[in-house]
């Protein structure tokens, strides 16, 4: 096995095959809540690859340190779990590095929690250098104070199933340098992928299309929608998270414009902190588009808690202030009550299903008053010999009059700011040249 694909590599498929979800509850969850959160765990575990044995909600009068739970709930829990005879039990709530580390000592199973999930889920997916070097540090690092425990993916790599406890000093030792190393080597690898996809970015950026990032919630149908707009070969599939590298095509509007759409990684409820950041670079093309598209699953119950997930997000990596065409995809799964509902509260959003094609068609319509909203008409005076110039202006803009004379060409035009930006020298005043 080459360095790239154990690093790709997820931990938990190659432990263990069948799990035991605790969602824990804490006072003032409701039912409804708490019930969401096991679905969504269950998802996540499925896309895992792991079998569920059962799965409850166990509440937390008050938070200990040890398990979490109180240590009557926590003996309960590992009853269950050795009744069920699981490999290993999974929490949908972050432990520390000693929580863990007590729940192994008790359970004497591997034990997961949410954050760990989804480092691994993104390993398994990551499939470009950059994404696997990303996801390879945030592993690592998540990996670091958690050395002790008794199953992590570094004892795999010494060749055993698993590690043993108690291995003491020198061999923890070895560990963290180990980690520390790879830290490194995996830090200075990034600086130099990234530096190749900002020259990317950058002549990307010099074509003057202006850009729409597609965002949403993890299984929307972000990737769905790229690849009937533009028939993009692109992963899709009803698992969480199969995008986390970003791809960008280009699509030609009704009116002759042209759009590059990024498809985008998914978000999540209580997406790792460790992994925004590590994604900060792939979501900056999110954070430099002109505007976003934000699908969402119509036919799932917790939409609009995922709509909050997404817009939080969006704050956190700078782009919460964007213009946003909001988009519910899936109505053909979705009951009516729901589309009624979902239709009534936001009478500005577009409503479609990619499968069937329903709705669809007032999709180009809609992008198009998203690339000329808060734009001004203006006035340019193109030399008689930069024909590419008035193309471009065409092409890009919406042309509100043109007329030639021995100055050159009078163009009265709404365009993008990038295509502005490239006309700044040819503005024209309300005075100058021929009559409007
Ligand atoms: N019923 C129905 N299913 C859809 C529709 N659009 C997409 N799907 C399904 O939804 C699942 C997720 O689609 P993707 O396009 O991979 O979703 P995504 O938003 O890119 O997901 P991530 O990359 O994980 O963030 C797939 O199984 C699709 O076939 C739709 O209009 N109706
Ligand atoms: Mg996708």
């Amino acid at each position: 096995m080459n360095r790239t694909e154990h690093e790709a590599e997820g931990i938990l498929s190659t432990f263990a095959e069948t799990a035991l979800l605790i969602v824990p509850r804490f006072s003032g969850q409701s039912d409804h809540d708490c019930s969401a959160a096991l679905a969504e765990l269950k998802s996540l575990t499925d896309t895992m690859g792991l079998a569920v044995q059962d799965g409850i909600v166990a509440l937390v009068r008050e938070p200990k340190s040890r398990y979490l739970f109180g240590s009557g709930k926590a003996r309960e829990i590992a009853e269950l779990a050795d009744d069920l005879e699981v490999d290993c039990i999974i929490f949908d709530e972050d432990l520390s590095p000693s929580q863990q580390r007590n729940w192994e000592a008790l359970t004497r199973r591997c034990v997961i929690d949410r954050h760990e999930v989804i480092l691994d889920i993104f390993a398994t997916r990551a499939s470009t250098r950059e994404a696997v070097l990303q996801v390879g540090l945030a592993r690592m690092e998540y990996s670091l104070p958690r050395l002790t425990r008794a199953w992590t993916h570094l004892s795999r790599q010494r060749g055993g199933r698993r590690g043993t406890r108690g291995e003491g000093e020198t061999q923890l030792e070895v560990d963290r340098r180990i980690v520390l190393r790879k830290i490194a080597r995996m830090k200075e690898e990034l600086v130099q992928v990234r530096r190749n996809r900002t020259t990317m970015r950058k002549q990307r950026e010099s074509v003057p299309v202006p850009t729409a990032a597609i965002v949403g919630y993890t299984n929307a149908g972000k990737s769905s929608l790229l690849h009937k707009l533009t028939g993009a070969d692109l992963l899709i599939e009803d698992k969480l998270f199969a995008t986390l590298d970003p791809t960008t095509r280009r699509i030609k509007l009704e009116g002759g414009n042209e759009l590059l759409l990024t498809d985008t990684v998914g978000f999540i409820r209580k997406l790792p902190h460790d992994l925004v950041d590590a994604f900060k670079s792939t979501l900056e093309e999110t954070v430099l588009a002109d505007f976003l598209l934000h699908i969402l699953d119509a036919s799932n119950p917790e939409v609009e808690d995922h709509m909050n997930v997404t817009r939080q997000v969006l704050q956190e990596i700078g782009a919460g202030e964007k213009p946003v065409l909001t988009c519910f995809n899936k109505i053909d799964v979705c009951d009516e009550m729901t589309r009624d509902h979902l239709m009534l509260q936001y009478p500005g959003a577009v409503f479609f299903s990619v499968h069937t094609g329903e709705g669809l068609e007032k999709l180009p319509l809609a992008l198009e008053e998203m690339l000329y909203s808060g734009l001004e008409v203006d006035r340019f005076l193109i030399p008689p010999d930069r024909h590419d110039l008035v193309a471009l202006v065409h092409r890009n803009g919406k042309v509100r009059r043109e007329e030639y004379s021995e100055a050159g060409i009078l163009m009265v035009a709404m365009v993008p700011a990038k295509v502005r930006g490239l006309l700044k020298e040819y503005r024209a005043g309300k005075d100058q040249n021929v009559r409007i």
